[in-house]
């Protein structure tokens, strides 16, 4: 089994800059090292084209808040990803995407179910489930789950007709900062969510394996999105929206080595490191950890 490594160095989803730093750093604290360490061969296909702040013409004003920011840019860099991931599958690779802010998301979701049915596991404080009218912020980062799903004002964008991932496979693990029309959403439609208090009641591993039965249920893989803001910060200092209260360095281990147990992951991404924010790199590190575990690397 190999991964393929595919960069998207973008800030467009996010509120601030260095998130665009996320794949350098990921690869620079040993990713690939790390995991052929646990027997898994990679391929480095390097970064989809995203220009940074400073290459962007200064002449474009930017939305303000409540406008949905740099949509046309992450709409392109998402086509990119899209492509680079159903490749990697259809050559019997598995992606593992290194962001970038969030929104990353939209082409990965995007590239992994264009030749088959997926289901997703979403860890992350967040729900990410904002559309452009209800988001407070205007970032794309707080929509990524909603744009695949073309919910509300996402009907119209270069999404519409993307393949979809099934609303009954779609799983959050880790909530605890939920905006009111998201918690609308979790209630109407037919994702399963998992909050912090589920986790303290019913334990990491039981809110794991029931989130991959869901997740898998009827389908032929599952894309698992991990936001390095669904551990706690005092694990992982370096993410542009931190919350109090998230999963423990070893919860998280424990959650990934399952999703290795549980047939792997079909497609992977590591999301809002920032290194700009981090002490040591550590984020990064922790987040190279945690992907070797997702690919199968046990303690013995
Ligand atoms: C908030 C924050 N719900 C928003 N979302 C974040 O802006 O939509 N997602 N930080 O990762
Ligand atoms: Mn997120
Ligand atoms: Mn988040
Ligand atoms: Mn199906």
């Amino acid at each position: 089994r190999s991964a393929r490594i595919i960069g998207a160095p973008t800030d467009y989803g996010a509120n601030r800059r260095g998130v665009d730093m996320g794949p350098s750093a990921i690869r620079y604290a040993g990713l690939a090292a790390k995991l052929e360490s646990a027997g898994v061969g990679t391929i480095d296909d390097g970064d989809v084209q995203a220009p940074r702040a400073e290459e962007r013409d200064p002449d474009v004003v930017q939305p303000k808040t409540g406008k949905t920011k740099f949509l046309k840019e992450i709409e392109d860099v998402s086509r990119q990803l899209a492509t680079r991931v159903s490749d990697a599958l259809n050559n019997g690779e598995t992606p593992l995407v290194l962001g970038g802010d969030h929104s990353v998301a939209i082409g990965s979701l995007v590239g992994s179910a264009a030749d088959a049915d997926i289901g997703t596991i979403w860890f992350d404080a967040h729900a990410d489930l904002n559309t452009p009218e209800t988001s407070p912020s205007g970032n794309v980062h707080g929509m990524p789950l909603a744009a695949a799903l073309g919910i509300g004002e996402f009907e119209e964008t270069v999404w519409a007709n993307a393949p979809r991932l099934s609303e009954e496979n779609v799983v959050l693990v880790g909530l605890r900062s939920v905006d009111k029309s998201e918690n609308q959403l979790l209630e109407e439609r037919g994702f399963t969510a998992y909050t912090m208090s589920d986790i303290d009641k019913r334990g990491i591993a039981a809110v794991t394996e029931e989130a991959l039965e869901i997740a898998h249920d009827g389908v032929d893989g599952v894309h698992i999105s991990l936001d390095l803001d669904w551990l706690d910060p005092k694990e992982a200092p370096g993410v542009g929206t931190p919350v109090r209260g998230g999963a423990t360095y070893r919860e998280a281990h424990a959650a990934m080595e399952l999703v290795a147990n549980h047939d792997g992951p079909r497609s992977f991404e590591l999301v809002e490191v920032n290194p700009t924010l981090d002490q040591h790199n550590e984020t990064a590190s922790l987040a190279t950890e945690l992907a070797a575990s997702a690919f199968g690397k046990t303690i013995l």
